[in-house]
């Protein structure tokens, strides 16, 4: 049988591993299944048997440790696909720490298939006993064997709902077993035994993988063969896809930023204010007008936990090319409406050798190379609209959109039923 699943890199476990006879059961298993590399999606999760993920030519996604099982049916939730497959593989470590994720993902139906590498210990940390350690198995940080007994974690899963749960040894072919599991719908489970050569072995030597699992009392049998209980949300009908609630912007205007950014390829404006003064909405309606006038924006917040109080920032990048980074660290433009948010912006407009800060005029100026143009923005609108007429301001001054652009967005956002654009036009005209 040739090897479509897996490359030619070679797999990368330690001599004996059982991580290597998972990996190449399952490939075997896959291609019983007649399922080609990209039908698949592999999730990793952390451990050693996660640095799989690059000898796999299928779809690899990796987790974080406990984690890979939510990926897993994150993904499986949002695949209308049926042919596509979703294969998570887990250490016992991580289904340790993310048991309730398997135990809920089996409670959910998500159509997927979990692989629990259980080799007793937490390999890549150096083999510490999992909540799946049988008792009295010893490992290099419990050297008089683990006091605790173990979770039968397939007996677990089969109460929640899982619809295919199967303990294998991990020892010669069992391909039909992954097989079996990979080829239902709904929730399956496989838990692999194995013990890790390096730390479990060494361990333990004069005890046999096949007694380990009989005194444990886990059966290697089939423990749960259900009919399938398909994943059903009202979710999936509400939001097709996550993108589904977003509202299209058209585009509207022309722009000058194309021979503005010929140097710079992109602008990043930052706006530095206080909670509940507008400034998030404010940079949000600059967005707005952006992606109006044809550009590539981002746009984002940062503020404290504390929602209510201190420091409101947000930074804006415009761009007639694709913004691969949404980090500002010197910014182009600064605009500066309140003491909270000169102290936020003090550093970043210490960085920049040029470029304007609009700065209120009530503030003392932060250094910094730039140039700094003062406009009483809270006294002439207040300190709620503070963050809105430094938009107009900086537009007015830089040209870079067309202020209609900036008009358009206001007035489509509830804010226009309180103040109206004219308002700040008006000051910028007076
Ligand atoms: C939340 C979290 N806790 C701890 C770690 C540290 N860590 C990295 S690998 C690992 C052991 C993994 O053991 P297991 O999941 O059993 O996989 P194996 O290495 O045995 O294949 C640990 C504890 C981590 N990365 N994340
Ligand atoms: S340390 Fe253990 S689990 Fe990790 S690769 Fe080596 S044998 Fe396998």
């Amino acid at each position: 049988m040739s090897n479509i699943f897996i490359n030619d890199q070679g797999l990368p476990f330690c001599k004996g591993c059982g991580h290597s006879t998972i990996a190449n059961n399952t490939e075997k298993a896959l291609a019983k299944l007649g399922l080609k590399p990209l039908d698949v999606i592999l999730v990793t999760d952390i451990g050693c048997h996660g640095i799989i993920d690059k000898s796999f030519n299928t779809h690899t996604v990796h987790g974080l440790h406990g984690r890979s099982v939510a990926l897993g049916a994150g993904i499986s939730a949002g695949i209308t696909n049926p042919d596509k497959k979703v294969i998570v593989f887990i250490g016992d470590g991580g289904a340790t720490i993310g048991m309730q994720h398997i135990i809920d993902a089996a409670h959910n139906g998500y159509n997927m298939t979990v692989v629990i590498h259980n080799n007793m210990l937490y390999g890549m940390t150096g083999g510490q006993p999992s909540e799946y350690t049988p008792m009295g198995f010893k490992t290099p940080t419990k050297q008089a064997g683990s006091t605790k007994f173990s979770y039968d974690i397939c007996k677990i899963v089969a109460a929640a709902g899982g619809t295919y749960v199967r303990r294998v040894m991990g020892i010669g072919d069992f391909s039909d077993a992954l097989s079996e599991a990979f080829g239902r719908p709904g929730f399956s489970l496989v838990e692999v035994m194995e013990i890790c050569p390096s730390y479990g072995v060494k361990s333990n030597p004069e005890m046999k993988l096949s007694k380990v699992v009989e005194n444990a009392g886990l059966a290697t049998e089939v423990i749960a063969d259900l009919p399938a209980k398909h994943y059903v949300t009202d979710r999936r009908e509400a939001l097709p896809s996550l993108f589904s609630p977003s509202d299209v912007i058209p585009a509207q205007a022309g722009t000058r930023l194309q021979a503005e950014t010929s140097t710079h390829g992109e602008l990043r404006i930052m706006m530095c204010g206080s909670a509940g003064e507008g400034v998030q909405v404010a940079a949000e309606l600059l967005a707005r007008a952006g992606i109006r006038a044809g550009l590539q924006v981002t746009k984002k917040g940062s503020y404290p936990v504390t929602v209510g109080v201190g420091f409101s920032a947000a930074e804006v990048i415009l761009s007639p090319e694709a913004i691969n980074y949404t980090g500002t660290v010197t910014p182009d433009y600064m605009i500066i409406t309140s003491r909270d948010g000169l102290d936020f912006g003090k550093k970043a407009a210490g960085r920049m050798k040029s470029g304007k800060i609009y700065l209120d005029e009530s503030l003392e100026s932060p250094v910094t190379g730039a140039e700094i143009i003062r406009f009483p923005f809270r006294e002439k609108t207040g300190a709620r609209n503070a963050s809105f007429m430094g938009v107009f301001y900086f537009l007015h001054d830089t040209n870079l959109l067309p202020v209609e652009v900036m008009v358009n967005s206001f007035n489509e956002n509830k804010i226009s039923k309180k103040v109206s654009a004219d308002q700040f036009l008006q000051l910028l005209s007076a």
